[in-house]
């Protein structure tokens, strides 16, 4: 059965779990405390040398980096349209998974880091410096989006890609994150309606706080 190794406040692991679950794909739950530092054990490691999760073992086929773990649970599960088979529309799709790893990501990072990791792990208060570079660089790439989404249900056009699992998660805590989305209606919109999905449903009551 399909591994998962996740760590639950992470939006990296709610991709994969997401994914999962809207894909109805039997798991097992491997949850990775890395505020204990669970990443850096041997038996990890092992996995992922970088120490880091997600991580997905599939009969013995060790996957690490989210979204290529994405595309391939999608590729497995063609029937599902996760994934399109022609090469433009996949290109599409991964052009804006890599856009997430480059470009949209890393300043929903840093929101994420300063105002939700560093009160979890009491690491002092969000760095304000920081938080400003976040928020320009989410601006410009948010516009981005913002454009790409009007007229269009998703973000590779009317049907749910495996790029709205890469680029919803992080969302989810845009008000703990104070992401500043109020500027961006169809971005909210967009969200909103990945909120809505059972499989988002489900993947939060998993990962929620006990
Ligand atoms: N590019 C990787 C990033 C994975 C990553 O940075 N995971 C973080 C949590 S979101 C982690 O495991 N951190 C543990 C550590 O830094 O020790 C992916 O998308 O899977």
């Amino acid at each position: 059965m399909l591994k998962v190794h996740y760590f639950p406040p992470s939006p990296r692991a709610f991709k994969v779990l997401a994914l999962v679950h809207h894909l109805e794909i039997p798991f097992e739950p491997r949850v990775l405390d890395l505020l204990k530092g669970e990443q850096k054990q041997p038996e990890f490691a092992a996995l992922n040398p970088n120490m880091l999760m997600p991580v997905i073992e599939d009969d013995g086929f060790v996957l690490w980096e989210a979204n290529a773990i994405l595309q391939y649970l999608a590729a497995k599960n063609p029937a599902r349209g996760m994934l399109p088979e022609e090469p433009r529309a996949r290109a599409d799709v991964s052009r804006w998974q890599f856009w997430d790893l480059a470009h949209w990501e890393p300043s929903l990072a840093t929101m994420i880091f300063e105002h939700v990791v560093k009160k979890l792990a009491n690491l002092g208060e969000p760095d304000p410096a920081k938080v400003a570079e976040a928020q320009t660089r989410f601006h410009r790439f948010a516009k981005v989006l913002e454009g790409q989404l009007r007229g269009r249900r998703f973000v590779a056009g009317d049907a749910l890609t495996v790029a709205d699992f890469s680029l919803g998660p992080a969302l989810n805590l845009a008000v703990p994150a104070q992401i500043p989305v109020a500027d961006y209606p169809e971005i909210r919109r967009w969200h909103a309606s990945l909120m809505a999905l059972p499989a988002w449903q489900r993947t939060l009551d998993l990962v929620a706080p006990r």
